[in-house]
């Protein structure tokens, strides 16, 4: 790696400001290792390789940043299978266009289409992902949603309230009690016009619990934790004996207000702030929590399988000193980015972006001390542990940056280096470094199947990467971030794949695909198809109008629209469209678009309805057709709308089954 493209990833992250990340770059083993791994093993290509029609061993889910959506890709072979909708309009999948759709993107700012996607989460049980929903946080407007991994497709989002930058979030309790999310950027709770320079007396930081329906997954905030005003970074929820814990890292302990590169990186050391959630639910049973007014949407598909939202209108606001035994913090070196629990639940890591040491922090330890009441001092009534006492072990020179840490199934773990771009491999119980292998380039999180589970799949590890210049082709200014697939089966690491992605990609959670891969649905019953809208059968196509508003009940099967001529709409009408697809033979969708629709394509599933709007324009005769090629006779899949002027059209006509 050149000092030239090493630099200016000093200055993505520090911007020179910090002295010993600087002086430790001249470390010369750092560069000596990081150029020789940058190569793949010898026998990469047959690890990879999947041939024609083999199936992959593994499902990875993988954020797409500030795509807002949720890629899923195959390990190890890096192939793409589907691009998951969530806070973004998609218009291949009418995501967000669709009247099923639309209100899925509703906050109580209104409509929002897009976000930032962080962190998907896999559901849990007894501490190991169980293929039932992965979970995913909006980082810019907080939101978290819940997608159903049988279908693939995103069945909730609710809003977080007093929240902003939702970041350390969703992370799930063993057995998804809770998926959390915590602030990042503190703000005026409840929100309202003070000046910034009252940061320290007004702001602070929400940390959210929320409460997942064990039967169906339905979320609801159960309590919200009020924080002090630091940014509350990342989370990960304790397991085995730390189960009922639920541990955020926090940066900016400072409570600065400006310029947080140098303000926010005074203290020598931030916090891990550890919430005691049994407690906090004996708290709010005892009427310890207040309730807040607060409005936001909560979105999900009902029966129907239309979206709709329900506005909620409070929340309960658990503060710590009104519940004691509630939040502890752990002083953690500096500035820490992710916090991870170890398979067994004893160690609780944290990534000090700025710290020349990993501390690994036991959760035995930290238990005693709150026993013993050995606090170093009080901060709003938060108990604070002594570093010391609370600490199992430190790697030390572990490398620059240490942003995240996963684990596999033989008592080591895994952190990455943002500044140094390098996967460092430690042991747990005491913390000497065994390998490291470099990656291209800028590593952000690292994922391995089952990795903050208490089950890893411990044989890959995806790390995920800002930067890959000079690795690709070029496309631009703007070259994609990738990610790359080490083997680490052995005692050493070994590079096998690079591959790009959509969008930045944050965390990622990976399962054996046999535990979902049967469980995938292949087609709707049409018998089922609730949607007001449905035509359940050619004859029950039919066209209604109620002043300017024509409701179209078509039928989509391979390879017609039922009806697929129709007059009588005027200029100014409102059109909706709802295509019924009647198949029932799986991966047979069909889509629909209108010449001059205002918004995006459908794209129906057999036996579902989907709906989209269209406002005619101009007088004429528009063409319609079927935008997914399904069969031979696709291109034949088509149809006509005569527009006529206003108050000037023939009677409503249109084709019906013979
Ligand atoms: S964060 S690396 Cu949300 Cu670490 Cu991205
Ligand atoms: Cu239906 Cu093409």
């Amino acid at each position: 790696m050149s000092s030239r493209i090493r630099s200016s990833a000093l200055l993505l992250l520090v911007a020179g400001a910090v002295v010993t990340a600087v002086s430790m770059a001249s470390c010369g083993r750092t560069t000596a290792t990081a150029a020789s791994g940058t190569t793949t093993a010898g026998d990469a290509a047959s690890k990879v390789y999947i041939a024609p029609g083999q199936l992959d061993e593994f499902y990875a889910f993988v954020s797409g940043g500030f795509s807002g959506n949720m890629p899923v890709y195959a390990l190890p072979s890096g192939r793409l299978l589907r691009d998951i909708p969530v806070f973004s309009q998609y218009p291949e999948k009418g995501w967000g266009y669709s009247e099923q759709t639309k209100a899925m993107l509703n906050t109580s700012w209104g409509f929002i289409p897009w976000d930032d996607a962080h962190h998907p989460e896999l559901s849990q049980t007894g501490g190991v992902p169980d293929g039932r929903w992965v979970f995913v946080n909006a980082n810019n407007t907080p939101r978290v949603a819940r997608i159903d991994l049988k279908t693939m497709d995103t069945d909730e989002i609710i809003e977080i309230p007093n929240s902003a930058g939702n970041h350390s979030s969703p992370f799930v309790t063993e057995n998804s009690e809770y998926a959390v999310a915590g602030t990042r950027f503190s703000v005026p709770i409840p929100q309202q016009d003070v000046s910034i320079n009252d940061y320290k007396s007004k702001f602070g930081g929400m940390l959210s619990f929320i409460a997942i329906d064990k039967a169906t997954g339905r979320m609801h905030i159960a309590f919200q934790v009020h924080m002090p005003g630091f940014d509350y970074d990342l989370a990960h929820a304790g397991k085995g004996p730390s189960h009922g814990w639920a541990f955020f890292t926090s940066y900016n302990s400072e409570e600065a207000s400006t310029l947080l590169e140098r303000n926010a990186s005074q203290n020598d050391k931030d916090f891990i702030a550890a919430i005691n959630w049994k407690r906090a639910e004996q708290c709010v049973a005892e009427g310890k929590a207040k309730d807040t007014p607060s409005r936001y949407a909560h979105n999900a598909f009902g029966e129907d399988h239309v979206a709709k939202t329900v506005w909620e209108t409070s929340t309960k606001v658990l503060e710590p000193t009104d519940c004691a035994g509630l939040v502890y913090f752990l002083p953690t070196p500096k500035s820490p980015h992710g916090v991870d629990v170890n398979p067994s639940g004893e160690f609780i890591s944290a990534g000090g972006k700025l710290a020349s040491v990993i501390p690994v922090h036991s959760f035995a330890k930290m238990t005693k001390a709150i026993e013993g009441k050995a606090f170093e001092t009080t901060i709003k009534g938060i108990p604070v542990l002594k570093y010391e006492d609370i600490l199992s072990c430190e790697v030390k020179e572990p490398g620059l940056g240490p942003l995240h840490t996963e684990f596999d199934d033989k008592g080591n773990a895994y952190t990455s280096m943002f500044i140094s771009s390098e996967v460092v491999k430690w042991r747990v119980s005491d913390c000497q470094v065994l390998d490291r292998i470099a990656t291209y380039y800028s590593l952000g999180h690292i994922m391995i199947p089952g990795g903050d589970s208490r089950k890893p799949w411990g044989k890959y590890l995806l790390a995920m990467n800002k930067i890959t210049k000079d690795r690709y082709l070029p496309t631009g200014p703007e070259l994609n971030q990738a990610a790359q697939i080490i083997d680490i089966s052995g005692d050493k690491m070994k590079m096998l794949l690079d591959f790009p992605t959509i969008g930045e990609p944050h965390y990622a959670q990976g399962i054996l695909a046999s535990v979902i891969k049967d469980q995938q649905v292949k087609t709707y019953a049409l018998a089922d198809n609730k949607d007001p809208n449905a035509a359940h059968s050619e004859k029950e196509a039919a066209i209604v109008r109620k002043g300017n508003r024509v409701d179209v009940r078509m039928t989509a099967i391979r390879s017609h629209f039922m009806p697929d001529n129709i007059e009588g709409i005027q200029v100014g009408d409102s059109v909706y469209f709802h295509i019924t697809n009647l198949e029932q033979d799986w991966d047979v969708p069909h889509g629909f678009a209108v010449m001059g629709g205002q918004g995006s394509e459908l794209l129906v599933m057999p036996g579902q309805t989907r709906t989209i709007t269209w406002v005619p324009q101009r007088v004429g005769v528009y063409p319609f057709y079927c935008t997914d090629f399904c069969s031979a006779l696709h291109q034949e899949m088509q149809g006509y709308v005569r527009v006529s002027p206003k108050g000037g059209a023939p009677a409503m006509a249109y084709n019906t089954p013979k």
